[in-house]
């Protein structure tokens, strides 16, 4: 007999393009044997090119997908994704602290691939207000990381500062992604008297479509498999750092590409 495999659940935004949102983390816990889920919180026209439109669901629908999954399935490890509205972030957040998964990993999507703002500042706070307290590991961006701590990030000093004041707003650890240092990206893991850099090497390409996705959702894969937060950052930072390799010259659609989330990966 085949045995169970343990269960994730990702609450995220639907990219019809397949290179985001729940495609990409459906993927990326099908390629790490995991059993995925998702709760989806908006439906996005999407291409590689542009987002055409985005429509969102109802917060008591949301909080109907979210009673349906947790009361029956569970999940080990949830990680929320593309939410980009302030009831939603309530009806997310009320729905984790009545079911309280293990691990609640919160990528906050706030910037788009440009690195512009994608919502209001209420959006922000909210996260600051609500997710960041429930979560494990918070894991934004330079871009998002600089709007949640509300200041700029060009340094490692500026980065450390970052994650101690990322992890004194409730996390218990956070991971800082994508400081670009020549030709270096540079991420940074904190909390509970943990620290740890990762560096890859820059890869110049237009293909990074759900790389952040990608990563969140291999975290969630390999906390479910078992093992420790450190070691669940580590490998899905390899992982997620092969995944854009390996698609860096690809040509799937004419503008901002997917990664490989599909690649086979024993750590
Ligand atoms: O990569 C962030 C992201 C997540 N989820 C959805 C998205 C995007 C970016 O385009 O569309 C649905």
């Amino acid at each position: 007999m085949t045995q169970e495999p343990p269960k994730v659940l990702t609450i995220a935004g639907s990219d019809s393009g397949g290179a985001a949102g729940l495609q990409a983390d459906l993927k990326t816990f099908a390629t790490l044997n995991v059993y995925g889920m998702s709760v989806v919180t908006v439906v996005t026209a999407q291409s590689s090119l542009a987002v055409t439109a985005a429509r969102p669901l109802p917060p008591d629908f949301v909080a109907t997908q979210l009673d349906a999954v947790l009361s029956d399935y569970g999940a080990v490890a949830v990680k929320t994704g593309f939410i980009g509205r302030v009831d939603l972030i309530h009806t997310i957040a009320k729905k984790l602290i009545q079911y309280r998964p293990e691990f609640v990993v919160i990528d906050p999507v706030l910037v788009n691939h440009k690195g512009e703002a994608m919502f209001s500042t209420d959006v922000t706070e909210a996260y600051l207000e609500k997710l960041l307290p429930i979560a494990t590991l918070v894991t934004p961006n330079i871009r998002e990381a600089e709007l949640l701590a509300g200041q700029t990030i060009g340094s490692r000093e500026a980065m450390q500062t970052a994650v101690r004041q990322l992890t004194d707003t409730g996390p218990k650890y956070a991971l800082l992604k994508g400081w670009r240092n020549g030709s270096e990206i540079v991420d940074l893991f904190y909390g509970e008297g943990k620290k740890m850099w990762l560096s890859s090497s820059f890869i110049n390409t237009n293909n990074l479509h759900g790389s952040g996705d990608t990563f969140s959702a291999a975290i969630c894969a390999f906390l479910a498999r078992g093992e420790n937060l450190q070691t669940a950052v580590a490998n899905a930072h390899t992982f997620t750092a092969y995944a854009i390799r390996d698609a860096a010259n690809w040509q799937m659609g004419a503008g901002h590409g997917p990664v490989n989330n599909l690649r086979q990966f024993i750590p």
